[in-house]
């Protein structure tokens, strides 16, 4: 062992004697990816604060890294596989867990087939490379096509787009920020957020704030006047749904005016003459009037956009989350694209990363399927959440009669979770890899428990392409995970040996992982039996040359804070697109066809009795539908509230802190209001993720719950038809006092 390896595992290891030591790392929570210090006394997490040594990364440390040894710690932490019993659990060995889940797959899988088997995966599974690329083994050892993941309710229109424009589903630009002279930020909140959605810029936001010291504009577009939007020296209250229209009389006003650069429109990309085609047929004043943002600010901006040295249009969630999500997120790269701004300073790069994630990802592929009841591709490799219920309640081949959560609160995060509940409580076998009991896991038969990253090494080389610079980092563990708790590759290669069944589909995978494993039991050498850290690795000693000289494990390990690999690159762009032709297609036929539909129908109006938009937010110290219960980031007994505009609320009757019922024509539920001028008229904004049970299989206490969740306004039918992705942010409603 070298002495840095023994030094980071010196560090990684329990010193038992109650003296502190200390480990550097990077929380894991968000794609942040924050550098942080945590010091360790005995096997416990005494403090974490953020690794100023980290040349990186840890700019946007946050309070939710700061207490993350809480969900460590979590008193309802379940700590050894549970089998559900009646109504209750009882712990049980894992060998018993392997044995029952694999021989009632394995039956399923007899009887009807592999569909038979279902997954669902959230965020956690893709910030740990052990995590997806096992799963994805174990999948494809069972060979089931019905997957889903969180995608449907997330990022799916940047897939998409890539895809079309840029030939691979991954190809995610990177945003430039520290030479950026005008942001366009739609639909996204990075004051809270903090910069990340398939992108790792850390401190992104206040590095964006620096360059407007400096004398750079920013724009943001958003329904509410956010932290963000108050910061910006501009902000566009949009109408929600509407970033579509404002994009596209954008584009128009640089393409009507020649604004474009010349250079990339001819050569870089394809189909400017189908967009110019576009823009000819559509009406400044008709887009504006959808949008609801004045002809004049939607020029002057467009015009200063074009103008600008160093320039970017970044869009997210915001924009996402509507039934116009792909065209808007298209329209975004496509101002991108015509100003000149892909891969030069300013604008949004090309990162090659350490290892090539674009070409891994196309050897992974999963084979093209149709959905069986809907008829509906998979989008990056799955299938679109709102499509489960059904496809686990209608009988037929192909029909879900187990599934696996890997990491994920689908009930509370996704459209109807009743429907989705309820779904799931008729499934012969629902298996849970989860620290905790949340609502998605309520009808759970086995809870199997999941390791936290502070307890997990893990190096996650498929982002290396999303860093704002080129950048490498081992992801250490900072404490031994409770004694049963597992880290969820070994759930994955284990579940593929119990099921007999071949890990990645390939002959010699799991003979292998065995023959490793009897070696370290016959010589009692643990270290003999394989782990991913082989992958890790190989990955690094066959990466990518920085600065002419190949990358060695031990300048990793050498490296406890992170290793930037050199400076940032323009110029990659052209070469790594995956399209046939090696050049951008700026109009992909689907988006031009769709953007025209979109044209040709009238804005969109609320059902009888539904007059309120339902806008959303996130909270600094939340994680989607987590950590809202974590006594470290809120008050106790906090919840989430409605925003009502102050006249609206006037004219409803309701007064600030008063109860209020919020209704759709799917459900309803109570919060207390708070009234604010920073929300538009004709909107109301509810925190998602709120309202998720945290069950106590251990104890059997009650379970408990913070505040309420909004998504169940939101029924499964409003989808986005290019991304599959539900419209989580376009609900209309009534709003009413109780
Ligand atoms: N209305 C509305 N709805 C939204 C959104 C919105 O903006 N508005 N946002 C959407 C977005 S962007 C997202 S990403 C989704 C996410 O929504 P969620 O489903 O809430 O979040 P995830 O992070 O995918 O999964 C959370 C689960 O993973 C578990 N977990 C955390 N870390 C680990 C780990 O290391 N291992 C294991 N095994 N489990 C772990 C947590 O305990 C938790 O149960 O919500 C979406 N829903
Ligand atoms: N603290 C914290 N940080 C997080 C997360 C978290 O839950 N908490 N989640 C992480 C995850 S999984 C993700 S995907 C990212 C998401 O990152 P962001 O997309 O930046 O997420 P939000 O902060 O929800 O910002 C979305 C903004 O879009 C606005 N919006 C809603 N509808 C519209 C619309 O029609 N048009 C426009 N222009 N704007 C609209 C909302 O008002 C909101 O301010 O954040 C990540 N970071
Ligand atoms: S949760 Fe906070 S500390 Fe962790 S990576 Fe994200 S911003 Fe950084
Ligand atoms: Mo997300």
């Amino acid at each position: 062992m070298s002495t840095a390896e023994a030094r980071v595992r010196a560090a990684a290891e329990p010193t038992g004697d109650g003296a502190a030591s200390t480990v550097h790392t990077f929380c894991r929570y968000c794609l942040a990816a924050c550098g942080i210090e945590v010091t360790v006394v005995g096997n416990r997490v005494t403090k974490i604060a953020a690794d100023k040594q980290n040349p990186h990364s840890w700019h946007d440390f946050c309070a939710k890294g700061r207490t993350a040894n809480q969900l460590v710690e979590h008193p309802r932490r379940i700590l050894a596989p549970m089998r559900r019993v009646g109504d209750s659990y009882v712990e049980a060995t894992w060998d018993e867990a392997l044995t029952d889940i694999a021989a009632r797959m394995n039956a399923l899988i007899d009887a009807d087939g592999p569909d038979a088997i279902g997954v669902y995966y959230g965020n956690p599974a893709g910030f740990s490379s052990s995590n997806i690329v096992f799963m994805n083994g174990w999948l494809d050892a069972v060979g089931t096509r019905n997957r889903y993941f969180v995608g449907s309710v997330d990022q799916n229109a940047m897939h998409v787009v890539s895809e079309a424009m840029y030939g691979s589903q991954l190809m995610s630009p990177v945003s430039d920020v520290d030479h950026c002279d005008y942001f366009l930020l739609v639909g996204t909140n990075p004051a809270v957020s903090a910069w990340n959605w398939l992108e790792t810029v850390p401190g992104g936001w206040r590095r964006a704030l620096a360059r407007q010291q400096a004398g750079a504009t920013i724009v943001v577009v958003d329904p509410v006047a956010t932290e963000s939007a108050r910061k910006a020296d501009v902000h566009l209250a949009v109408r929600p749904g509407q970033d579509w229209a404002l994009l596209l009389a954008m584009v128009k006003v640089v393409l009507d005016e020649g604004l474009e650069h010349r250079e990339d429109c001819a050569d870089l990309a394809t189909g400017v003459d189908d967009l110019r085609a576009l823009v000819a047929e559509a009406d400044l004043d008709d887009l504006a009037g959808r949008c609801e943002v004045p002809r004049e600010t939607i020029e002057r901006v467009a015009r200063d956009f074009a103008a600008a040295r160093g320039a970017m249009v970044v869009t997210r969630t915001g924009v996402s989350l509507h039934e116009a999500g792909t065209v808007a997120e298209w329209l975004g790269h496509v101002l991108n694209v015509t100003t000149g701004r892909m891969d030069r300073p300013g604008g949004r790069r090309f990162e090659r990363g350490y290892v090539d994630a674009l070409r891994m990802f196309e050897l992974a592929k999963v084979k093209p399927h149709r959905s069986r009841l809907r008829g509906r591709e998979m989008v990056a490799g799955a299938h679109a959440l709102a499509e489960l219920p059904d496809e686990i309640t209608t009988p037929g081949p192909g029909q879900i009669r187990a599934l696996v959560i890997n990491s994920g609160n689908p009930v509370v995060s996704g459209p109807d979770g009743a429907a989705l509940d309820a779904a799931l409580a008729q499934l012969d076998l629902l298996v849970v890899v989860d620290f905790v009991q949340r609502e998605s896991h309520r009808h759970a038969h086995w809870l199997l428990p999941a390791v936290h990253w502070l307890e997990r090494n893990d190096l996650p080389a498929f982002t290396s392409s999303m860093h704002d610079e080129p950048f490498i980092q081992y992801g250490v563990k900072a404490v031994e995970p409770p004694p049963q708790a597992r880290e969820e590759w070994r759930i994955w290669v284990d579940l593929a040996l119990a099921m007999r069944r071949p890990l990645f589909g390939a002959r010699g995978v799991n003979a292998f992982v065995a023959a490793t494993r009897r070696l370290a039991a016959v010589t009692r050498r643990p270290g003999l039996a394989f782990t991913p850290h082989w992958i890790d690795r190989l990955l690094v000693a066959t990466s990518r040359k920085v600065n002419g000289r190949r990358l060695r494990w031990r300048d990793v390990l050498a490296h406890p804070h992170g290793l930037v690999l050199g400076p940032r690159e323009y110029g990659h762009f052209r070469d790594a697109l995956r399209t046939e032709d090696k050049r951008v297609h700026a109009t992909p036929p689907e988006f031009l066809t769709r953007a025209r539909e979109l044209l040709a129908t009238p804005a969109p109006v609320g059902p009888l009795g539904y007059p309120f938009q339902l806008g959303n937010r996130r909270h600094r110290h939340s994680m989607n539908s987590w950590l809202n219960e974590l006594p470290g980031l809120h008050p106790a007994g906090k919840g989430n509230e409605v925003l009502i505009h102050p006249d609206d609320a006037a004219d409803l009757g309701i007064g600030a802190g008063e109860r209020v019922r919020v209704s759709s024509p799917v459900a309803a539920i109570e919060l207390d209001a708070a009234l604010t001028p920073a929300v538009r008229r004709g909107l109301v904004v509810v925190d998602h993720g709120w309202g998720s049970r945290i069950f106590d299989p251990r104890g059997g206490g009650a379970p408990e719950s913070f505040g309420v969740n909004r998504n169940l306004l939101v029924g499964a039918d409003g989808m986005d038809p290019l991304s599959q992705t539900s419209t989580l942010g376009g609900a209309w409603v009534a709003v009413e006092p109780v």
